[in-house]
């Protein structure tokens, strides 16, 4: 943990103080700092050698130095037999032999650590003790070794072998009323094999209850899309983003967090394509980039620009924007014809004479207003829009973390109508992912809310009686277990335990849980934060072998473009105590359901033989185990892509949403939890935010600086950020510095998961049930 200096005003004097005067505060989650706070304008191109020195230096930390630098080379590899990276859902490039960027190689190295937590460990430190760590230091101690249960005598995880885990777990839920007492999280880590599993467990022992991450990610798009286009995913595949004219990045970090995004963006804007980012603060991906594998290009240090237009909308101000493209749009086409797509709009679509009067009757001044973006940047967006044949409109969290996320991601894609940018090479929707297979969980049956056709197809094929009621998300769980109603917990990866909004209810919720059972790679909090009583089951990371009784195993996971391909890992496993997810998930599984038809063991043998029951039920998967040998796999299609829609109209449909009001009020601001450069969601690498110019400090609020002056407030000036929830009750943190940052009025911005000790469980959308993660109604003050 190390020794540290305290810096004046810093969060975690002020955590001591309140420590002291018994405040029950949480405890901080960044790493000690290694100096006092800095923030200095960041001017270097994204990637090139900054990321380079970053990369260094953190496998040098990471004692992977060699074997690291080896092991990246067999990451996204065409011909199947590398790893997929873990880092993010952007699909892998055909035919580039080093496909991989910082942040990738950060993550990969960080499940590679030679670094080891065994019993000793837990022998030494009691729960209470551990409870008190930061959480960067949790996960720094390297990766389990062996299964462990929680001792309520000692206040400490002591070994216990699989066998009994299985049984515990097994006892626990045969005990249980009613299959709904039991809540089955995922997150975007698992592979397709392990969730398709993981889901039939959960649905054989009667209940829909499976949360995953896409509940506070990606949720919003998939409604929207599904409702105005028929499918939940993207449109586009790399030859689209190859091909575009224009393409429009909306609410992504993509250097930080997508940045393997920038190699199209750059290449697009060498060729003179158009690129229009839309975000409140000009990200680095919003400005120029060496690509990383431009070797060339490093040792110049050449940079390519990858923006032509940069707007900086108020939070959630993307809606009225839209539709301010919409309608200058529509104003064109009074005299010039081929502004919309004429024929594409009669033959392919529904709804559009409602929208275009729509648009019509909302006037520019609301449609300024409300976007905080001026008519005249509007207008330059839309000129560009009707200038390119091919469009590609990009979006993240950004834009799907809002209260009116579905209803933005409609009008998104009545822009994209108009022109007719759906089903087209080169033109679509591609909202952009998060956890690397977050995607493929949905498709292989993880979701709170499945489809009959599908629980029919599961039904027939696996001989099981499936429940049909829809099941609990997120939000309903940590709800349902503050109730007494959920009794078993399993979290099969992720951290849900700080992942999840409203931290201290999240935390009070799971400690009334009988026994919570966490599946992971690394120590975190929700292995601190737990049940009555817990397990902790270590298992194999995407980068280390799966033997098998039928030999090495692959597993597979779907990229953001729907395509579907194997990844295998090369190295020794971590511990000869570790399992595969699903070989943990037989385990489980035969354990509760002891005379269950279900042939787990036979399955883990062989995964090819999960993957052949896969194929009989998911849609699209036919002749699975043939076709995702072939080179990059295959892509499961989707019909949007082809004008096929599937909505009951058979066309694509029109919203005719109303603008909602975001415009703050009363000295209100809207604060929005996002990453900063050096995390990986709950794991934080360091406390620097290198491209937005910050150095050792997490705890802090960007606001515009007429925000600070207004309100007295100086640059690293503690600050008490109040939230007002949606059911009236306000949540208070102390001692974040603010700093000033290029960001518009009335907005905010720190880091996730941090913030979350401000949002509510009762501020999610009612539109996506999406935690408000973007839109916290904060007032902000100093602190006195
Ligand atoms: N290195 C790294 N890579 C990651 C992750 C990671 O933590 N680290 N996480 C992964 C996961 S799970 C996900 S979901 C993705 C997340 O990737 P992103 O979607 O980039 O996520 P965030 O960093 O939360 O925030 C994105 C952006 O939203 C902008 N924003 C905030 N409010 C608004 C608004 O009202 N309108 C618009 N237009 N923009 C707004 C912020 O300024 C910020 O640039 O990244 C994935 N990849
Ligand atoms: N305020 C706020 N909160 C947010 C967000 C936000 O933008 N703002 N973003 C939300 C989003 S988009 C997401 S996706 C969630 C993320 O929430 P989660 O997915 O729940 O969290 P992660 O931090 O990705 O999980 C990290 C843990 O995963 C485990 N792990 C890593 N690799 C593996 C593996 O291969 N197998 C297994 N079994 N375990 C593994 C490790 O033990 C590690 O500690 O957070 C959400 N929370
Ligand atoms: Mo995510």
């Amino acid at each position: 943990m190390g020794d540290r200096e305290f810096f004046e005003g810093d969060a975690e004097i002020q955590r001591q103080e309140a420590a002291a005067a018994g405040e029950p505060l949480e405890p901080r989650v960044g790493p000690v700092p290694k100096g006092p706070p800095k923030s200095k304008p960041y001017t270097h191109p994204a990637a090139g050698w900054g990321a380079a020195k970053a990369v260094t230096e953190f496998l040098v930390d990471e004692r992977e130095v060699v074997v690291g630098s080896l092991e990246m080379f067999k990451m996204n590899q065409e011909d199947s037999h590398g790893f997929d990276c873990p880092g993010c859902a952007w699909p892998d490039t055909k035919g580039l032999a080093l496909d991989l960027c910082e942040n990738g190689i950060k993550h990969t190295s960080w499940e590679m650590t030679g670094k080891r937590v065994t019993r000793e460990f837990f022998e030494q430190h009691t729960v209470s003790e551990l409870f008190e760590w930061n959480d960067h230091d949790l996960e720094a101690q390297g990766r389990l070794t062996e299964p462990m249960v929680y001792d309520p005598e000692t206040d400490h995880y002591v070994p216990i072998s699989w066998a009994d885990a299985f049984k515990l777990f097994g006892d626990t839920v045969r005990a249980l009323e009613n299959p709904n007492q039991a809540s089955y999280y995922t997150s975007g880590r698992l592979g397709n094999e392990a969730s398709f599993l993981y889901s039939l467990m959960a649905r054989e022992l009667g209940t829909n209850n499976q949360p995953d991450c896409a509940n506070m990610c990606t949720e919003a798009g998939s409604r929207a899309m599904l409702v105005s286009l028929g499918t939940g995913k993207a449109t586009v595949d790399l030859k689209d983003w190859e091909s575009a004219d224009a393409v429009f990045v909306m609410g992504i970090n993509a250097a930080s967090n997508a940045p393997r995004m920038l190699t199209p963006l750059a290449q697009l804007y060498r060729e003179g394509k158009q690129l229009v980012h839309i975000n409140p603060q000009v990200e680095a991906g919003a400005t120029r980039t060496i690509i990383p594998h431009e070797i060339l290009a490093m040792a110049t240090f050449h940079a390519t620009p990858t923006s032509n237009l940069n707007i900086q909308p108020r939070s959630a101000g993307d809606m009225a924007l839209m539709r301010g493209i919409a309608k200058a749009t529509l104003e064109m086409a009074k005299t010039d014809w081929r502004a919309v797509d004429g024929q594409f709009l009669e033959r392919c679509t529904s709804g559009y004479e409602e929208y275009r009067r729509l648009v019509e009757a909302t006037s520019w001044d609301e449609i300024v207003h409300q976007s905080g973006v001026a008519k005249e940047d509007i207008l330059k967006a839309a000129a560009i829009y009707r200038e390119a044949d091919r469009s590609i409109i990009t979006w993240g969290l950004g834009v799907n973390q809002h209260e009116h996320a579905v209803d933005t991601i409609r009008e998104i894609i009545n822009v994209l109508l108009l022109r007719g940018n759906i089903g087209r090479e080169g033109a679509g929707a591609a909202p952009n992912r998060g956890h690397s297979n977050v995607q493929g969980n949905r498709t292989c049956g993880v979701t709170n809310a499945p489809s009959k056709e599908f629980l029919d197809k599961l039904a027939e094929v696996c001989g099981i009686d499936p429940p049909y009621e829809e099941g609990m998300d997120v939000i309903g769980t940590v709800e349902a277990m503050d109730r007494g109603d959920i009794k078993v917990f399993v979290g099969m990866s992720g951290n849900f335990a700080l992942s999840s909004p409203d931290t201290r209810f999240t935390y009070a919720s799971l400690r009334k849980v009988d026994l919570t059972v966490y599946v992971s790679t690394k120590l975190n909090r929700s292995h601190i934060v737990h049940g009555k009583r817990a397990l902790i089951l270590p298992c194999l990371g995407r980068t280390e072998k799966d033997v098998q009784a039928a030999g090495l195993q692959r597993i597979s996971v779907e990229d953001g473009d729907s395509m579907v391909h194997l990844s295998q890992g090369n190295r020794q496993p971590a511990s000869p105590h570790l399992l595969s997810e699903p070989a943990v998930i037989a385990g489980l599984a035969r354990a509760a359901l002891p005379d269950s038809g279900t042939p787990w063991e036979w399955y883990v043998e062989d995964y090819d033989r999960i993957r052949d029951t896969m194929a009989k039920v998911l849609y699209g998967f036919e002749d699975f185990n043939r076709r995702v040998r072939q080179p990059m796999g295959f892509r499961i299609e989707q019909p949007a892509r082809e004008r096929v829609f599937l909505t009951p109209s058979g066309r694509a449909e029109f919203s005719h949403a109303p603008l909602p009001d975001v415009v703050p009020r009363d000295g209100r601001l809207v604060l929005g939890a996002m990453r900063s450069h050096d995390q990986w969601n709950t794991t934080i690498y360091t406390d620097n935010d290198r491209y937005r110019g910050i150095h050792n400090l997490r705890t802090l609020v960007f606001m515009n600086g007429d925000d600070m002056s207004e309100r007295g407030i100086e640059e690293f000036q503690p600050t008490v950020i109040t939230a007002h929830a949606k059911d009236g009750t306000e949540r208070t943190l102390k001692g974040f510095l603010a700093v000033k940052h290029d960001i518009p009025r009335g907005v905010a911005a720190g880091y996730m998961p941090e913030l979350n000790q401000l949002i509510s469980i009762s501020d999610y959308s009612a539109q996506s049930d999406q935690p408000l993660m973007k839109q916290l109604n904060v007032t902000i003050e100093q602190d006195a």
